[in-house]
């Protein structure tokens, strides 16, 4: 089975003081970070994503709590749990995303490989799918 998400593990850096993670633009992000952001004080059933880009590559990381997201690339639908601040979720461009069940806690960072630009957005399944046939 082809995979469609795949888990980073990142490296913890731990001494007596506590622990650390460094991320790097085309090291342990296999992509040069042009954007940060994150999302928080979800409502309990809402569900977010349900888009795919066109060429936007993501890494998301529960910095606190946790959520799920599912992924799917048109032939292959993968649910992941995010609820590890030392773990991250690489999503690939053209892949439709839906995050879901987030505890109030959830902090959900996302690396970005590209600044906004709402044109890259397939907001509609259909479109996604003849996006993936081009
Ligand atoms: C993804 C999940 C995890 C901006 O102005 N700048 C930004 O960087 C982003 C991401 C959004 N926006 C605006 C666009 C919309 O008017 O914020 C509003 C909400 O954005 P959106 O509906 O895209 O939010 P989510 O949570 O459904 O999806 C976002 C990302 O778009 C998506 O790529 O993986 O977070």
């Amino acid at each position: 089975m082809s995979h469609v998400g795949q888990i980073i593990d990142f490296n913890k850096i731990v001494d007596s003081r506590g622990e650390m993670v460094a991320l790097e633009g085309d090291r342990n992000i296999p992509f040069d970070i042009k954007r940060v952001y994150y999302i928080f004080n979800v409502k309990p059933g809402e569900v977010r994503g349900k888009h795919a880009h066109k060429e936007l590559k993501q890494v998301a990381i529960a910095m606190s709590g946790s959520c799920k997201v599912s992924l799917d690339n048109g032939e292959t639908k993968e649910e992941f749990i995010l609820n590890d601040k030392s773990k991250g979720l690489l999503i690939d461009s053209c892949v439709w995303r839906e995050m879901y069940d987030f505890s109030s806690d959830c902090v959900l960072a996302v690396l970005a490989s590209e600044y906004y630009l709402e044109s890259d957005y397939l907001r509609d399944y259909k479109e996604f799918l003849n996006h993936k046939l081009v």
